[in-house]
């Protein structure tokens, strides 16, 4: 007999992450890391008393509605929270929290790496490395668009859209945002502050998505929208697939709107949008933008910090 909380931890985690959360709780865990459907959710609710989920574990509100009340707090591994429906956990008296800040720099690297490899055609390049069709050189021969020293525009200015922005001005790059509010002088760092999406899109030679996904900025990312970027411009998200809209996407690059697009989100995930795998200049890659070790172990960390708080009577540092 334990006096332990029950904590079900819905995929595989780290034996580090693991061997620190069986220190404290009961752990219920998936080693064949298979992601757990609602009726999973729903029956596994009534056996325990907090959940470590992924985005891959949906909390809408229909499951939210038939959750046990033994289920006290909804601990993310993710700081993504569009797969939960906040409002309806909390109206059943469950605390929701998520993973902030530690994996700022592993997203906003992978975001580089996609602005990068977009401007300056990785996927045609590797390609041709691959087949042995390397047989020609000449001075247009896979001429990309430079990065440096190129406005960058910036949805979302939160934790990583200022990661990616301090690591884009190392690159040289005049840094735009859009956001909910304007930030102050000590974390703007120079960059230019437009009140409207509009405005910023006009400026955006490179454009970066770094918003959470929410009722109001699904297809934040439409035809009208593209049409307002400058000829040539590059999409990079790293943020959620729902912000763009795929068949608008598709659009603005063969109209030239956009010269290529950097993706690591999709609409539909896992699997993507099989129409966008005809681009060469979509440089694609499938949601791995936290995905290192040191990420991965963080962000364990700070859902069981959240939980130890929970746990220990206090308000978690990261509730929603
Ligand atoms: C994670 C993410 O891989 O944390 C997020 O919001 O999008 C990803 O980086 C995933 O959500 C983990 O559950």
């Amino acid at each position: 007999m334990t006096n332990k909380p029950v904590v079900w931890i819905t995929r595989a985690l780290s034996n580090a992450i693991l061997e620190r959360a069986g220190q404290k709780y009961e752990l219920i865990t998936n080693p064949e890391d298979a992601p757990r459907s609602a009726d999973e959710i729903i029956a596994m609710s009534a056996k325990v008393d907090a959940i470590v989920p992924c985005h891959s574990e949906r909390f809408d509100a229909d499951v939210a509605a038939k959750l046990d009340s033994r289920l006290k707090i909804v601990a993310n591994y993710s700081v993504g929270v569009d797969h939960c429906d906040i409002p309806a956990l909390k109206q059943r008296g469950v605390v929701v929290t998520n993973t902030p800040d530690v994996l700022s720099d592993a997203t906003a690297e992978i975001a580089l790496l996609l602005m990068l490899g977009a401007a300056r055609r990785a996927v045609e390049g590797d390609r041709m490395m691959r087949t042995a069709s390397w047989k020609f050189w000449s001075p247009s021969f896979m001429v990309g668009k430079q990065v440096s020293g190129q406005p960058l525009g910036i949805i979302g200015m939160g934790r990583v859209g200022q990661t990616m922005a301090r690591f884009s001005r190392g690159l040289g790059m005049q840094i735009h945002y859009y956001n909910r509010n304007k930030l102050t002088p000590d974390l703007e760092h120079g960059a230019t502050y437009h009140d409207t999406i509009e405005s910023l899109l006009g400026v955006a030679d490179f454009l970066s998505l770094h918003c959470p996904a929410k009722p109001e900025t699904i297809s934040l990312m439409n035809a009208e929208r593209f049409a307002l970027l400058p000829d040539g411009a590059i999409l990079i998200n790293t943020a959620r697939g729902a912000l763009v809209d795929e068949t608008a996407l598709m659009g603005a690059l063969d109209s030239g709107r956009l010269s290529a697009a950097g993706l690591d989100c999709f609409v539909t995930e896992p699997g993507g949008n099989p129409a966008l795998a005809k681009y060469d200049n979509v440089f694609m890659l499938p949601h791995i933008g936290s995905a290192t070790d040191q990420t991965r172990d963080a962000m364990g960390y700070r859902a069981l910090d959240n939980l130890d708080a929970f746990f220990a009577g206090k308000s978690p540092k990261d509730s929603l």
